[in-house]
């Protein structure tokens, strides 16, 4: 056997090529998934901001406060499917994931929410798969928000693709909540005393938001003669 350091370095440099190949072989189906998602978000982001802008014009004010876009990093794509003891295939990924696309709309009034979510949800070329609405019926924490998930085309260079998009849609209040509240939730080697009374805490938050968000658009309403 030749054990010269010459030999050595040549046979890892090919273990290591062929390790590198079988890596990319796996990843490279991934990240061209992750693309068309991106793709996807895109499209969604910009059909907001056309929105935006048309009612702007017409109603000389912002129905849309600001956008986030995120793609959902593959380690809690895994986790997700993992816990539902569903396979981590590019299929499976599709099929059962359906917030790997999120977009969150910040709004400065509920009925911007409502306005917006129709508009959207009218164009021809969106597809509404699923609706919670967390604003009529919050959830125990006091989570409110309006969630969609549609399909929306993507056009590549030889096909069309439908790619699903999570949207939520909420006022400022109540991203200050949740903002605060996911906090709490991702806290590690947290009292469970402390963390009672402040969940019990943040029920009544969100409640004295829920009731500025309203009291907010009545103001608006009355400044603006529609009430
Ligand atoms: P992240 O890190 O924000 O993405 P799903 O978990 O989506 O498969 P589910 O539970 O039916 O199924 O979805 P749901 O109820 O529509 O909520 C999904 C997302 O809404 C969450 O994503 C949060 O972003 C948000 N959300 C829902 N409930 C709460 C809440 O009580 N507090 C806060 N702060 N956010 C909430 P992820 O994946 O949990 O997290």
């Amino acid at each position: 056997m030749d054990f010269s350091p010459d030999f050595l370095k040549k046979n890892l440099q090919k273990l290591e090529d062929r390790l590198l190949g079988k890596i990319h072989k796996r990843i490279e189906p991934i990240q061209k998934l992750m693309s068309y998602y991106r793709c996807a978000l895109m499209g969604v982001e910009t059909k907001f901001k056309v929105l935006n802008e048309e009612f702007s014009f017409l109603h000389e004010r912002n129905p849309i406060e600001s956008i986030k876009t995120r793609i959902k990093d593959f380690e809690s794509i895994r986790k997700k499917l993992r816990q539902r003891r569903l396979p981590i295939t590019i299929d499976s990924i599709e099929k059962n994931i359906h917030d790997v696309a999120g977009i969150r709309v910040i709004c400065p009034f509920i009925d911007d929410i409502y306005m917006l979510a129709d508009c959207l949800l009218c164009q021809d070329d969106i597809t509404l798969l699923e609706r919670k609405d967390y604003i009529a019926q919050p959830k125990e924490s006091g989570y409110r928000s309006l969630h969609l998930i549609i399909e929306i085309p993507i056009f590549l260079h030889d096909k069309k693709r439908y790619m699903k998009v999570e949207i939520q849609l909420r006022t400022i209040a109540m991203d200050f909540w949740a903002n605060l509240e996911h906090r709490l939730r991702y806290k590690k080697d947290i009292d469970k005393e402390l963390v009672k009374k402040i969940s019990a805490e943040l029920i009544e938050c969100a409640e004295t938001s829920a009731s500025l968000d309203l009291r907010m658009k009545n103001i608006r309403d009355d400044i603006e003669n529609k009430r």
